[in-house]
């Protein structure tokens, strides 16, 4: 078998239309990517919203995948997937059917039109560090600040592991 060489994680969210059923198909989507292996899947969690509190809770998840695409590729293939699920956008940190976030790309640091790697809220969303702790408990971060430390800084507040 052939190995990717990126080590990448991808934070999934849905809050409309069956958001669980949102999040697993997202998951088997993410494993039929070209160049792509899902290695993991985290649990589901769900959370209140951040932004806007007028709309549901939210489903979060992690994916990491290896893969040998460059990361604005593996960005079109995220966009494609979002739109598979018919995804409109409409209001910032508003409701929908799935988001899907480049949130760590190897050890890069990528500031571009279409990209920034890390995610820049990732540090502070306890809905994207403790599923990424579930499933990647050693990883170092870009900057060489370790994950566990993230943590320290991020209660887990309304966050809730669902049952398998
Ligand atoms: N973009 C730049 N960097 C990235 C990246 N690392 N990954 C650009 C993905 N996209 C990235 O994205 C807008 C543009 O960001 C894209 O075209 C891409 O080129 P978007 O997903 O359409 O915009 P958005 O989702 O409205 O804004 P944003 O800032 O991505 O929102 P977030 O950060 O995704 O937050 N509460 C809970 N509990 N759980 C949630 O999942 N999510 C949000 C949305 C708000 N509140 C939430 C949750
Ligand atoms: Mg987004």
């Amino acid at each position: 078998m052939t190995e990717f060489p990126f080590r990448c994680f991808i934070g999934l969210g849905s809050n409309l239309e069956d958001p669980q059923a949102q999040v697993c198909r997202a998951f088997d989507e993410l494993a039929e990517l070209p160049q792509c292996r899902l290695v993991r899947r985290s649990s589901l969690y769900r959370s209140a919203p951040v932004g806007p509190q007028d709309q549901p809770d939210f489903i979060n998840a992690v994916a990491e995948l290896q893969t040998a695409l460059e990361p604005e590729a593996l960005l079109d293939q995220l966009q494609a997937i979002e739109r598979a699920h018919q995804r409109v956008r409409k209001i910032h940190w508003g409701p929908r059917t799935l988001d899907l976030d480049l949130l760590l790309y190897a050890d890069r640091t990528i500031n571009t039109e279409r990209l920034t790697v890390p995610h820049p809220f990732m540090y502070e969303r306890g809905f994207v560090l403790w599923p990424l702790v579930e499933i990647a408990p050693q990883l170092s971060l870009p900057d060489g600040s370790t994950l566990a430390q993230r943590l320290d800084q991020c209660p887990m507040g309304t966050l809730e592991r669902m049952p398998l």
